[in-house]
This record gives C-alpha cells, sequence and structure tokens, in this order.
C-alpha cells in the first residue's frame, strides 16, 4: 500500500481485480433475490457530460449497495445509437453516420470504464445494430398485421431545417426541439402506432406505480388528458349550406348547451374548406392558421383571431339558426376539430365573442352571480345551477347532463363519450439514420410486411447524408425489391422510424441481449423484469416514460413479458449546474465564457463578487447559476475531472453535493474537499496498516472512550443504512461516514483495543464508501487484511448493544436560557432526572428567590425549569 493516496494507480488496479473477475457478469439465478437497476442509456453524442456522470453514479451507488444487500444485481449499459446528430456530423464532416457513431462509442465506453461502474458489460448493446433493430422490425410486422400500427395521411409538423417530421411533443413554442425552426403543417402518408387503444390502460395502471414521484404521474396523466362529456351533434341549415348533414362537437359541458350562440370550426375542418371556395379573405386567413404548429400549448395563448363564414347550423334543443365561424383556437386534432361556442361560461370564447360581438347568454348561475359581464372572471366556468334553461332550469351539473343527454339521444343528436388528448403516434421519418420500417409497396398487393424469413431490412451503413431530404429514397438498390406476396417488383418503405421506438424496449433487451429467437428470451425477461429502479432524466417523464409503458404493454399482449409495467421504481435526477460568466457584445449578444478560464472573487460569505478572464486579465459579467449546457458555454469536463483528481473524488462529490432528486451545484472546493477527505481515509488506515494486523476487541472490557468510539461506528452504520437503504440520501450517509471518521482520528491507535476498534472502524468506513467510492474502498478493505473483494462483502450490520449509553449528559435551561448540564444514567427515571436538575448549583442559582412552576423533561435531551 503506498504512502501516497494515488487515485489513478488505485483505480487502475480496481479496475482490473472486476475485470478479471468478470465481477459484474450476472446470470439468472433462480435462488437469489435478483434486482435490476437501469439508468438511461446515453446517445452516443461523443463523449460524456457531467449530466451522464451524475446519472451512471447514481445508478452505481444503487446497483452496489443492493449488491451488498446479497441480491443478484443486474446493471447494463448501451447505446441510443440512431438519430440526427449522427446525420448532422456527418455532412459537416464527411463520415458516415454509422462510422461516427461507432467511434463515439468506444471512446465514451472508455469513459465509463474509467468511472469504475458497476456494469456487465457482456450485455451491451447498441440501437443501430441489425441484431437490435431486427427484433423492432419483426414487431413492427406483427402489430401492423394486428391493425396496432397502420398508415395513413397526415397532417404533420414539418421541421424546415432538420427536413423532417416532429412529433406534436418535439414541438415546444411552435418550434422544432432540437433546430429550433418554426415548425410548418404538411399532409404526408405516415405510419402510427395505435397507442391511443391503451389509453385507458396507460392511466390506469399509473396507479399501480406507488414507486414514482407523484410529480411524473401527474405529467402522464395531463398528456393523456382523459375527459369525459358529450357528442353533440348540430343539424346543418341546408339553405346556407346546401346539403343535409350534421357539425359533430365535442364538449365537456352539454350542461351549457342552451347558452351556445355559435359554432366554430377549424381552419381545417371541411365547413371551412367549403366557405373559403371564392372567398380570398378566408382562404387567407386559413392558410395563416395552418402555418402555426400544431402544438396545444401554442394555441392556448396565441390571440384569438377568427372569420365568420355564410354557413349556418341548427341548435340542435332549439332549432336556433347559429353562425358557423373559423377560429384559430380550435384544434382540428382534438375531438371533432369544432366547438360549440358557450361564450358565458368557457373564457376562449368569451374573449372570441367580446372581440367579435358575438352574443353572450349566461346559462348557469355561478359563484359570480346570474350575469357574465366583461372582464372574464374564472367563476364563469364554474358548474352550477341552470338558468335560462327552459324546461332544464335549476338542475344542477350532474342531473342536466343526464336530462340533456337523454333529449339528445332521443333526436339522435348526442351521446355520451370520453376523449384523450392523447394522439396515436406517428413514427415515420424522412431520414436516413434510422431504424428501416419493414413495409413493401405492391401495386397490386398494397402495403405488405417484410416476412420474418427476410428480416432484418438491414440499412447500408456507409452512406453521406447531403441534407437534401432521405439518402435511401435515392437508393434503388435499397429500395427496389420484389413483392413478397405475388412476386412482382416491388418498392421498400424508405422511411425510418421515430428513435423514440429503440429507446421503448431497449430495458428488455438487455435481459437477454444476445438471443437470436426473438425480441427477447420471454424466461430471462420475466426473471429480471420489470426493472427495479430506473434512474433518468425529468426531461424523460413524458415521452420516453409513456412509450416505454407502452411497449411493455403490446410485448406482454405478444406473451413476451407477464408484467404490466416496466419500470417499478423511478428516480429523475436532478440537474447539474454551474456558474456563468459572459461579455456583452456591441450587436448585443453575448459571449460566454468557460468557468475554468474564468478567475473569481469572493466575499466572506463565499457569494462571487468578481470575475476576469484569464487570458486577458479584463473583467466578465457574473451570469449566475445555470443548467450546464453548450449554449451558456458552462460546462465541465468529466474526463478532465476524472484525469486530475480520480473517479472516486467525482463521484464522493456529486453524491455528497447532494441529494440525487434536487439540482446539484458544482464547485471546484467542494471537489477538493472530496478529495482531501479521501486522502484523510487513505493516510489513517496507512497508519493503522503500518502497525501490522489487529486484534478483535473484547467487547466485555471496553473504556468508557473506548465504548463512545464504538458507538459511533454503529450510528454511522445506522445513519447510513437508512439514508441510502430507504431514502437514497447518499449526501447524509457520507455525512455520517465523515462524523465517523473525525471519531476515528481522534481516538487513541495503540493499545490493542483501540487498534482492534479501529480496525472495526476502517472497516466501516471502507465498506459504506464502497458503493461511493469503489476503487479506494477496494483497496482499503485489501489493506485491512481480507482476502475477499469488497465487492462481495455484506452492508455493515448494526451491533444495538453498541448504541447503549451507559449515561447522558442533558442540556438543563431556567425559562429556557441554557443553564448547564447533568450527566445521569441512560436508564435514570423522569423523577431522578428531575430532582438531579433542580439540585444543579446553577439552577439553584437561576432560580434563588422564584417559585418553580413547572419542570419539563425532553427524554435523553434537556430539562427545561419554568420559575417565576
Ligand atoms: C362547450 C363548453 C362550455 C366547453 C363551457 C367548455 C366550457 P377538455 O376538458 O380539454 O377535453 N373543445 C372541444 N374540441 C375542441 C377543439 N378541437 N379545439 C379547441 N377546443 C375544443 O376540453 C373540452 C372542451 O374544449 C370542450 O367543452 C370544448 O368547449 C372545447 F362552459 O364545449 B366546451
Ligand atoms: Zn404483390
Amino acid at each position: 500500500m503506498q504512502e501516497q493516496y494515488s487515485p489513478s494507480e488505485i483505480e487502475a488496479a480496481a479496475q482490473a481485480d472486476w475485470d478479471n473477475a468478470n465481477a459484474f457478469k450476472v446470470t439468472e439465478t433462480p435462488d437469489q433475490d435478483t434486482y435490476y437497476c437501469l439508468s438511461m442509456f446515453p446517445y452516443p453524442s461523443g463523449k460524456l457530460h457531467m449530466g451522464h456522470v451524475r446519472n451512471y453514479t447514481i445508478g452505481d451507488v444503487i446497483a452496489r449497495y443492493q449488491r451488498m444487500q446479497g441480491k443478484n444485481v443486474l446493471q447494463p449499459m448501451g447505446w441510443d445509437a440512431f438519430g440526427m446528430p449522427a446525420e448532422n456530423a456527418a455532412m459537416n464532416n464527411k463520415v458516415a453516420p454509422a462510422a461516427w457513431t461507432y467511434s463515439n462509442i468506444d471512446y465514451m465506453r472508455t469513459q465509463l470504464k474509467s468511472l469504475g461502474l458497476a456494469i456487465d458489460w457482456t450485455r451491451e448493446i447498441a440501437t443501430c445494430k441489425p441484431d437490435y433493430y431486427r427484433w423492432e422490425q419483426w414487431l413492427f410486422t406483427r402489430l401492423f398485421e394486428k391493425g396496432i400500427i397502420y398508415r395513413k395521411n397526415g397532417t404533420v409538423n414539418w421541421d424546415p431545417v432538420d427536413q423532417t417530421v416532429l412529433a406534436n411533443e418535439q414541438v415546444i413554442d411552435g418550434k422544432g426541439w432540437r433546430s429550433g425552426a418554426v415548425i410548418e403543417k404538411r399532409e404526408i402518408p405516415m405510419y402510427y402506432f395505435a397507442i391511443t387503444n391503451y389509453a385507458d390502460e396507460l392511466l390506469s395502471s399509473l396507479d399501480e406505480l406507488t414507486g414514482w414521484p407523484e410529480q411524473v404521474k401527474t405529467m402522464q396523466r395531463n398528456w393523456i388528458g382523459k375527459s369525459t362529456g358529450m357528442e353533440v351533434q348540430f343539424p346543418y341549415d341546408s339553405a346556407s349550406i346546401g346539403h343535409d348533414g350534421t357539425l359533430k362537437v365535442f364538449t365537456t359541458r352539454p350542461d351549457t348547451l342552451m347558452g351556445a350562440t355559435y359554432v366554430a370550426v377549424a381552419a381545417e375542418h371541411p365547413l371551412a374548406s367549403q366557405a373559403a371556395e371564392g372567398n380570398a379573405e378566408l382562404q387567407a386567413f386559413i392558410d395563416e392558421c395552418k402555418r402555426g404548429g400544431v402544438a396545444e400549448a401554442d394555441i392556448a395563448t396565441q390571440e384569438k383571431k377568427g372569420l365568420p363564414t355564410p354557413l349556418y347550423v341548427l341548435h340542435p334543443l332549439t332549432g336556433e339558426k347559429l353562425p358557423v365561424w373559423v377560429a384559430n383556437y380550435v384544434l382540428m386534432g382534438y375531438g371533432e376539430g369544432a366547438v360549440m361556442a358557450v361564450p358565458a361560461h368557457d373564457e376562449r370564447d368569451f374573449a372570441f365573442a367580446s372581440k367579435y360581438s358575438l352574443p353572450i347568454k349566461p346559462v348557469i348561475r355561478t359563484s359570480a352571480g346570474d350575469q357574465t359581464p366583461e372582464p372574464w372572471q374564472d367563476a364563469y366556468g364554474e358548474k352550477g345551477e341552470l338558468i335560462n334553461s327552459e324546461e332544464f332550469d335549476g338542475l344542477d351539473y350532474d342531473s342536466a347532463f343526464t336530462a340533456i343527454g337523454e333529449v339528445l339521444k332521443q333526436k339522435g343528436l348526442g351521446e355520451p363519450r370520453t376523449q384523450f388528448r392523447l394522439r396515436d403516434w406517428g413514427i415515420s421519418r424522412q431520414r436516413y439514420w434510422g431504424c428501416p420500417i419493414p413495409i413493401i409497396h405492391c401495386d397490386s398487393c398494397g402495403d405488405v410486411p417484410v416476412p420474418d424469413d427476410q428480416l432484418p431490412v438491414v440499412l447500408p451503413e456507409d452512406v453521406i447524408p447531403d441534407g437534401a431530404g432521405s439518402p435511401l429514397a435515392k437508393m434503388p438498390e435499397f429500395y427496389e425489391c420484389t413483392c413478397p406476396k405475388c412476386g412482382a417488383a416491388a418498392k421498400r418503405e424508405t422511411d425510418t422510424m421515430d428513435t423514440f421506438v429503440e429507446s421503448s424496449w431497449y430495458y428488455a433487451r438487455y435481459a437477454s441481449p444476445q438471443y437470436d429467437q426473438g425480441m427477447v428470451d420471454p424466461a430471462a425477461a420475466n426473471h429480471w423484469l420489470p426493472v427495479d429502479q430506473y434512474i433518468g432524466g425529468i426531461e424523460h417523464a413524458i415521452l420516453h416514460l409513456l412509450y416505454a409503458r407502452f411497449f411493455h404493454k403490446l410485448m406482454r399482449d405478444e406473451g413476451l413479458v407477464n408484467s404490466n409495467e416496466p419500470f417499478k421504481n423511478l428516480l429523475t435526477q436532478g440537474m447539474v449546474l454551474a456558474d456563468t460568466y459572459f461579455r456583452l457584445e456591441a450587436n448585443g449578444s453575448k459571449t460566454w465564457y468557460n468557468p475554468a478560464d474564468v478567475d473569481i472573487e469572493r466575499d466572506g460569505k463565499g457569494k462571487i463578487i468578481a470575475a476576469t478572464l484569464r487570458s486577458d486579465g479584463q473583467p466578465v459579467e457574473i451570469g449566475g447559476t445555470e443548467k450546464m449546457s453548450k449554449s451558456k458555454n458552462n460546462g465541465v469536463d468529466p474526463q478532465a475531472m476524472i484525469d486530475q483528481y480520480g473517479a472516486d473524488t467525482c463521484r464522493l462529490f456529486m453524491m455528497f453535493a447532494s441529494p440525487p432528486d434536487m439540482s446539484l451545484e458544482w464547485s471546484d472546493s467542494g471537489v477538493e474537499g472530496a478529495q482531501r477527505f479521501l486522502r484523510r481515509v487513505w493516510r489513517l488506515s496507512q497508519q493503522h496498516h503500518a502497525k501490522g494486523p489487529a486484534a478483535k476487541a473484547d467487547l466485555s472490557s471496553l473504556s468508557d472512550d473506548q465504548k463512545a468510539v464504538r458507538r459511533a461506528i454503529h450510528l454511522a452504520i445506522k445513519q447510513a443504512s437508512q439514508d441510502i437503504g430507504q431514502h437514497h440520501k447518499f449526501n447524509t450517509a457520507i455525512a455520517a461516514v465523515m462524523t465517523l471518521m473525525n471519531v476515528l482520528e481522534k481516538a487513541p491507535q495503540d493499545a490493542e483495543q483501540d487498534r482492534a476498534l479501529l480496525q472495526e472502524g476502517l472497516e466501516t468506513v471502507a465498506l459504506v464508501l464502497a458503493p461511493i467510492a469503489p476503487h479506494i474502498s477496494h483497496s482499503l478493505w485489501q489493506s485491512l487484511g481480507h482476502s475477499d473483494a469488497i465487492i462481495d462483502a455484506r452492508w455493515p450490520q448494526v451491533d444495538e448493544s453498541a448504541l447503549v449509553q451507559d449515561s447522558l449528559q442533558l442540556v438543563i435551561q431556567v425559562n429556557g436560557k441554557l443553564r448547564g448540564h447533568i450527566e445521569v444514567a441512560a436508564d435514570a427515571s423522569r423523577e431522578l432526572i428531575e430532582a438531579t436538575a433542580r439540585d444543579n448549583e446553577n439552577v439553584l442559582r437561576f432560580t434563588e428567590g422564584l417559585t418553580i412552576r413547572k419542570v419539563i423533561v425532553v427524554p435523553g435531551k434537556l430539562v427545561n425549569i419554568v420559575a417565576n
């Protein structure tokens, strides 16, 4: 054992030992408890960022801790390897996306290995490899035959920069989530997963997920967005529309039907197109609406605009003629693409009616009264007793829902309906670097799924895209084929799948990653699944998790897995933050400087008060603490940190700085503090080791001081076990080890009993640190004389008898003020404690001349004497 703590040597040695022993390779062992610990796999972008390091360290600490609980722990790793950045990089550097991706994977794998993660690398998968996506294609053909995947024309979000279709959820504030370009609407044929078939189950089985954060479940519920209401039909006014028919709307408030004063349709609605014929103004308005994104958030916040049409419909109850408007706040993709407008009780309709002077008719008595004067009040939207509604007057919401529903049903003009906000998932992408859609288009047979024996449809790997549409569509050698049904010349689909498809089932593939008879080996999948602990960023709270839950149910219905949900417990890790620095340029833009290039000055409280750029010594502005990102240039390179301090220091710092679900502020002094602590641990065990092996302590003959040392050891175990085992609070567990180290460093180290206690103390330090700083712990364990590796050791047990105290020190207060301490036996009665306190000389002094009114004893802590 070296005298100086040398992380690079210690870490290389530990990793070599683990490699040689295949320490983290696992197989299904029927009589051992399994624990599947999974961190979200990375996109191989080039190199790890701190968010990755945090994510994978949290997962690794949990995995190693569970192994010390005696579990058979699976912790795999792989690569979410398809996607656009590879194509962009390919265009910039003239390298094929495959080559770029594989070399990134090689580099990032080395980086991950340098973190010392307890990963079973024999299970590594890359989603861009045919042996992976083959099974995705297989499932696709199965689902296509079942009708769960279908092809239809869809209005899509078109990203003009990335030249691709985006899902609604990839459009943020009307802009592409990756390119930031303003999104257009387009009509193209697409493949859809009928995720809405599973909407009810995706919603209801959220209740089974007791190990998920409430916040994430709420986000999923809102995304699925179940509404119960009614479908109501408004008969056409045939004089103005020209033929018979009905306009369907979906409403959650059929009780307000008598307050409907107009109807509004979306720009894409057939009635809008009909009205626009020969009406240039209306056509121009419709075109303008179509240009916006299809994301709901934009529609909710944009200014309400509309135009009237010459068309009318008839009120289903009164027969009154109601005008048809085209309005930008009505979504074609929701409900029926049309609304019955009730301006008195719906905020959007109210704004619209006020703007265009349409009638506003109150039909509900709300807490704001019977009238709805401007401005809009939230109370107008309340449910309440019906008014101005003829025979329905006086009914409450529920009875009005039923009564109006009955009348509509008799007329054949309405029925109750449940509506989901969730849309079917369009997965076609006009992209090269993705999983080919396994469909062949034949002139006579239509869309024919590629037969099993012709799978996989292999994506050629040597292609360099030029940015103008999909390269596959320009490669006859790819798309020319024969129809599997009739043998005629046919054309292969050239679209590829949304990369969210690959990440929807990778967790299951890890159970049997080399299995070549199916997507998963059901026995292995059921052995490991569901994942016991899933760890990843909150940015995946909606889509990735929803799609993975959906896929799990698809696989269940294919007989591949027997559970309902893929992830039993979910931990969403907080963001990694760092300080930002910038200079304002003449054109108003900001140039951001990396914290590593800036010298700072702090005030007494540690607040940064001045910053200068090291290269020119001139001041820079302090921009505050922000999420580490390229755009703010405040990323700290994990590799530089590992090279300088070692993986254990980085891991310890990250776990100590904050609990895993909270944000973590990067701090150089925090990293140095972590390093100093590990050096202290090293030094103490070094001193201990130098004196040769220690005997076992004779617990029956410990002095009071020795008992106190042993008590500190077991308090630390108790604290750390609770913190890690129950709450994933690694930070307070580390604090417990630090407290223990303070005690051990001060304790005498020469007598035989003292040496024995130090041995026990250092073993505890090594064991509790083992999941967090595994390399130094590996080495300490050896120097403490163990021949078995610490990864195979069990988590330490609390010896409750060590926690028992013979005597306790209690604080004495008089009228709430600290007046001294008393020593009492740990098992002293309340009466004895009170008597001892009253007898204390300080108490006597401070209560002189006063009458003691009350004595409050807080067991184990204090005695307060109230006197006046
Ligand atoms: C009349 C009404 C009166 C409504 C009232 C609300 C309050 P949720 O709860 O989100 O499902 N709506 C229906 N289809 C729409 C579409 N395609 N675009 C925009 N809005 C649409 O919302 C259902 C309500 O949203 C429906 O109930 C409808 O307005 C509107 F006092 O109908 B309501
Ligand atoms: Zn054919």
